[in-house]
C-alpha cells in the first residue's frame, strides 16, 4: 500500500519547463521562493547549461530536477515552496567611453516601455505620446516624472515595478569614478530635462535650441543616471497627450558618457584647483626643472599634446577670469 502512495507522489511531478529566452537580455533568473517565505535566486545566462526543469514532490519530498546538457540531475529541497523564473531586465555600467544615438539605436516601431536596447533601460508610455520621433529623430518626452514619483523608485532597479510604473525617461548606469555625461537635448515651454545622478538632486538643463550639455559625475559605486522630463520645481505638468513633439516636451537626441579624466585640468601640481602655483610649475617644466608632482596631461589645457607657452596663457587667462 506504502509503494502504490509513492508511486501515486512522483507522478505529481509537474512537466518539464523550458527556460524562456530573451533576445534582449538573454539573462534570467530563477527564484526558489522558500517556506520560510525567504527567496534564492540565481542569475541564469546564455551560458548556463541549464535547458530545461521540472518541480514537485519525488518520494513526499520537493524536488528539482533539471535537465542539462550533460543529463538530467535531482535536487531534494524540502524548505522550498515553489520555483519562478522571470526575465531580468538590467543594464551594465558603461565601462568606457561611451556615445548613445538614439536614432542609430530605436526608431519609431521600438516597443520602448520597460526595455533595454543596447545597455540602455528605456521606459515610455506611447499612449501619452512618449517615444521615439521618426522625423526629429530624438525621443520625445511630453510626461513629465514629478519628485514623487522619483522619491518612489530611489531604492529600485531597472525593471521593478516601482519603475516601471512611476518613471517615464531613460536610464543608464556608471561605473564608479569621474567622468562627464553630455546630453544633446532641446527643451520646449515648461518642460525642462533632468540629469539625476543616483540619489542626488537632478541637474536641470533648459535648453531652447538644441545643444550639448556636459554634467559631471564622480560617483563611489556603480550608479543609475536618470534622464527624464520634468518641471522646474519638479512637479507634475499637464501632459500633451500628442504622438510629436508638443507645446511643451523635451527633445533627446543622444548621450554621451567620458570617463576621466582623474584630474582637473590645469591643477598640474594636483592639490585640487588651480591657481597661480600651477603657473609656477608649468613654468619650471617648461624651464626643464619639472617637480614629481607635475602632472603633464593636466597642463596640457588645449589637448595638443604639448605643454608649453600656449598652456599657461590659457591657464593665466582662465584664473584671471575667475572661471576655474
Ligand atoms: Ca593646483
Ligand atoms: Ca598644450
Amino acid at each position: 500500500m506504502k509503494t502504490i502512495k509513492n508511486i501515486a507522489i512522483v507522478l505529481i511531478l509537474l512537466a518539464w519547463l523550458p527556460i524562456k529566452s530573451n533576445a534582449q537580455t538573454d539573462q534570467f533568473e530563477m527564484v526558489l521562493e522558500k517556506v520560510d517565505g525567504t527567496e534564492l535566486t540565481f542569475r541564469i545566462t546564455n551560458d548556463y547549461p541549464l535547458l530545461q526543469y521540472k518541480y514537485g514532490k519525488e518520494d513526499g519530498v520537493n524536488t528539482l530536477v533539471i535537465q542539462t546538457a550533460s543529463g538530467n540531475t535531482s535536487v531534494p529541497c524540502p524548505d522550498i515552496k515553489r520555483i519562478i523564473t522571470r526575465v531580468v531586465v538590467d543594464v551594465d555600467p558603461v565601462q568606457e567611453d561611451d556615445v548613445v544615438s538614439f536614432k542609430d539605436e530605436i526608431n519609431e516601431d521600438t516597443d520602448l516601455s520597460d526595455k533595454v536596447v543596447d545597455n540602455t533601460y528605456y521606459n515610455m508610455d506611447a499612449s501619452n505620446g512618449d517615444g521615439y520621433n521618426a522625423e526629429e529623430q530624438a525621443l520625445v518626452l511630453n510626461s513629465t516624472t514629478s519628485a514623487e514619483q522619483m522619491a518612489a523608485i530611489q531604492n529600485a532597479k531597472v525593471g521593478d515595478a516601482a519603475v516601471k510604473e512611476n518613471y517615464n525617461g531613460i536610464i543608464f548606469k556608471l561605473a564608479s569614478g569621474k567622468g562627464t555625461i553630455a546630453v544633446d537635448v532641446q527643451t520646449i515651454g515648461t518642460h525642462i530635462l533632468m540629469v539625476q545622478i543616483g540619489k542626488n538632486a537632478p541637474t536641470k538643463v533648459t535648453k531652447s535650441e538644441r545643444g550639448m550639455v556636459d554634467v559631471p559625475y564622480n560617483v563611489a559605486e556603480p550608479t543609475y543616471v536618470y534622464l527624464y522630463a520634468s518641471t522646474e520645481d519638479g512637479s507634475a505638468a499637464r501632459l500633451d497627450r500628442a504622438s510629436s513633439v508638443g507645446d511643451n516636451s523635451v527633445l533627446l537626441y543622444g548621450y554621451k558618457v567620458t570617463i576621466g579624466p582623474d584630474f582637473i585640468p590645469g591643477d598640474v601640481n594636483g592639490d585640487g584647483a588651480m591657481n597661480v602655483t600651477d603657473i609656477v610649475s608649468t613654468v619650471n617644466y617648461i624651464m626643464e626643472k619639472p617637480a614629481d608632482s607635475f602632472n603633464k596631461d593636466a597642463a596640457d589645457l588645449n589637448g595638443d599634446g604639448k605643454v608649453n607657452v600656449t598652456d599657461i596663457v590659457m591657464m593665466v587667462s582662465i584664473i584671471m577670469s575667475g572661471d576655474n
